[in-house]
């Protein structure tokens, strides 16, 4: 890409302003914060095999995991550029068992709510493979200036503003949607700019990849088991057996079939009987990328996007990827 047609995220954003004739530049600005904090993690993420932040942090989240001192560089980094921007009056994390009022000189009046799932697949920091941030953005219900509520974070991803996620892999990407389209950016570290990669991903309708931890098969639902068969099954005509792909971080097997086709699938388990996944940290803002890109995503009975939260930190089981692939799922969980 020659130096001159570069597109970085700051001018895409300003230049895709005009389609919110209403917005005064709030958003723009937040977009922009959330870029600054992704390039600080990106720097670290990089350097981590060098700077004794490897290992456990000693502590666990709430979700009773090991936390990683990248996990908590990771939360600190978002807080502090949210606080400082003052577009955003409260943070639900994964990393926090309660919502965090953010207290910027101007949080209060924040007109934003963001979810964050700061260093998602963090167990998979220690041997180098691919991790991510992933980030869900809503106006507050809450009157400005007051203090803000749950309620301002448990909304539906039908209600969502933005959402993305911010791939540290070989490449470090940010890929992100207002509601008309999913655009990439990839982070130039010779410049230190996200510039644009991937206009207007379109997820392929069909796919060939399937994306599931089978160890935990013994307790899939039978839909899920005789799915994993067929897809097993020698059939030209249908490119099958189809091709298993799972790294154990979401946001690699996610990026991989958004961009290649395919369905990830984390149903119920004995030891997860909702799924493992939360909802409001991971599958409303990877959700919402999925269908902004021409995908589905369905926790088999509904819509991921039309569930109304009822706990900050709940999960679901989740089916998501090329539409005709989630449609070939449910057909066997019927
Ligand atoms: P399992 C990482 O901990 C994570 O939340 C997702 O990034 C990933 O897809 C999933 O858990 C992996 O879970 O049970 O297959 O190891």
């Amino acid at each position: 890409m020659s130096d001159f047609n570069v597109v970085t995220l700051g001018q895409f954003i300003i230049d895709k302003q005009v389609e919110f004739p209403y917005a005064k530049g709030e958003l723009s600005r937040l977009l922009r914060d959330i870029g600054i904090a992704a390039k600080i993690i990106s720097r670290e993420v990089n350097k981590a095999g060098l700077t004794q932040i490897l290992g456990e942090h000693g502590s666990t989240n709430v979700q009773g995991e090991d936390v990683k001192k990248l996990d908590i560089i990771g939360n600190e980094m978002f807080i502090w550029a949210l606080s400082k921007g003052g577009e955003v009056c409260v943070m639900a994390s994964e990393e926090n068992d309660d919502i965090v009022p953010l207290e910027g000189t101007y949080s209060k009046n924040g007109k934003y709510v963001i979810c964050i799932d700061p260093l998602d697949g963090s167990s998979n920091i220690d041997v180098n493979v691919s991790i991510g941030t992933i980030f869900s953005i809503y106006h507050r219900v809450s009157e400005p200036g007051t203090d803000p509520t749950i309620n301002d974070v448990l909304q539906a991803g039908n209600k969502l503003v933005a959402a993305g996620y911010v791939v540290y892999g070989t490449s470090t990407m940010l890929v992100y949607s207002t509601g008309k389209g999913v655009n990439g950016f990839t982070l130039d570290p010779s410049i230190g700019e996200f510039c644009l990669s991937h206009p207007d991903i379109k997820t392929p309708a069909d796919g060939k990849i399937y994306s599931i931890n089978e160890g935990n098969a013994a307790e899939f639902p039978e839909g899920i088991k005789n799915y994993l068969n067929w897809v097993k099954e020698t059939d030209k005509a249908t490119s099958r057996p189809y091709s298993a792909r799972y790294i154990g971080s979401m946001i690699a097997d996610f990026h991989r079939n958004l961009l290649k086709g395919g369905v990830f699938i984390y149903p119920p388990t004995a030891k997860s009987p909702n799924g493992k996944l939360r909802l409001m940290f991971e599958c409303i803002p990877m959700s919402f990328i999925a269908e902004q890109a021409g995908g589905k995503s369905t926790t088999s009975k509904e819509r991921i996007l039309d569930i109304e939260p009822s706990e900050l930190h709940q999960r679901v089981p989740i089916i998501m990827g090329s539409p005709n692939m989630v449609d070939k799922v449910l057909e066997f969980m019927k």
